[in-house]
């Protein structure tokens, strides 16, 4: 294989119970790193929130009370082990957490859903805050769980970034990201050749529960659509499985800018999957098809950034 090949690894997640430990999830994290390791990945992604169980399903009055699901520091003294090793094995990686920063000049402490991107020699590229939230913000109790996101973290202040990193251009987006086109096109007019997308979507859908059957349809039909008509590669990485009742859809996938899915888990465990992907595949379709300099006409679309919700004509 010619090209600026990239390997990488999607390292899907079963199930983070309540009570496990973050000990004892980073020690999972390390065993897909070593699997990763075996079959030379350069990169390896983790899920979003991959460090606890995805705690936003619980509603509590007293937000401090959650304090304990948040990383205060990244490395913290027990994500330094994942570091280390990930540095020593000369592997990088992106991994989603909750973050709770120190406190601003006004002494306010921001809750974010995030995700680092480390490179192979362990320093940090940059951190993705992520921009859509879904769910609700107060406690609904009627709902059989909660998906109180909009409670638990603001939004992203920072937007869409792209990094220079694993010779190519490197994005992030988180989860409900994946839905919605503007995440892809934002990177792909900074020339994004790779997106890393961590997610945790339950299956049963509380405001339509006619979506449940849809969940892996859906799932891949956004990443598929957004690697395509921005001619970039697409990694998502699930946490899966059934946490605390809740059971929440795997399906983790690498696509290709042909938005062919070149690789995909088929359990609901901790999964390595593996593709070696050739940045210079975007080409072929930046430079043809979505040649977005000649192509492109922003002057039609000012809608979308002059207006938030549907305005329909009288
Ligand atoms: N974590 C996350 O963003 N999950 C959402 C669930 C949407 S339903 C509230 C997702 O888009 O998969």
């Amino acid at each position: 294989m010619t090209g600026r090949i990239v390997t990488i690894g999607a390292a899907q997640m079963g199930p983070v119970q309540r009570d496990d430990s973050r000990k004892d999830v980073v020690e999972r994290l390390i065993t897909l790193l070593h699997q990763a390791h075996d079959h030379g990945v350069e990169l390896i992604v983790y899920p979003e929130l991959a460090l606890t169980t995805f705690f936003p399903r619980w509603f509590v009055d007293d937000i401090t009370e959650a304090d304990h699901w948040y990383e205060t520091e990244m490395p913290g003294p027990e994500t330094k082990p994942l570091f280390d090793e990930a540095r020593q094995l000369g592997i990088g990686f992106c991994l989603g957490y909750a973050e709770l920063s120190a406190p601003d000049a006004g002494g306010r402490r921001h809750r974010y859903n995030t995700q680092v991107l480390v490179d192979r020699s362990g320093s940090v590229v940059a951190h993705y805050r992520k921009v859509h939230l879904p769910g609700h913000e107060d406690h609904e109790p009627d709902r059989p769980f909660q998906h109180a996101e909009r409670y638990y973290f603001e939004p992203g202040p920072d937007g869409f970034g792209v990094w220079r990193a694993f010779g190519g251009l490197v994005g992030m987006m988180i989860c409900n990201d994946r839905r919605w086109p503007e995440s892809y096109r934002v990177m792909g007019l900074q020339g994004v050749e790779l997106i890393l997308c961590g997610y945790n979507t339950p299956i049963h859908y509380a405001p339509d529960p006619g979506q449940d059957l849809l969940q892996g349809f859906h799932n891949a039909l956004v990443m598929q659509a957004g690697a395509y008509q921005n001619g970039t590669w697409v990694v998502g990485v699930a946490k899966g499985g059934v946490e605390a009742g809740v059971d929440s859809l795997a399906q983790s996938m690498i696509v290709a800018p042909s938005g062919q899915i070149v690789a995909q888990a088929y359990t609901r465990d901790d999964e390595l999957v593996v593709a070696d992907c050739d940045l210079d595949w975007c080409r072929n379709y930046t430079g043809t098809l979505f040649d977005f300099g000649r192509y492109r006409r922003p002057e039609m679309y000012t809608r979308i950034t002059s207006q938030r919700g549907v305005v329909r004509p009288d």
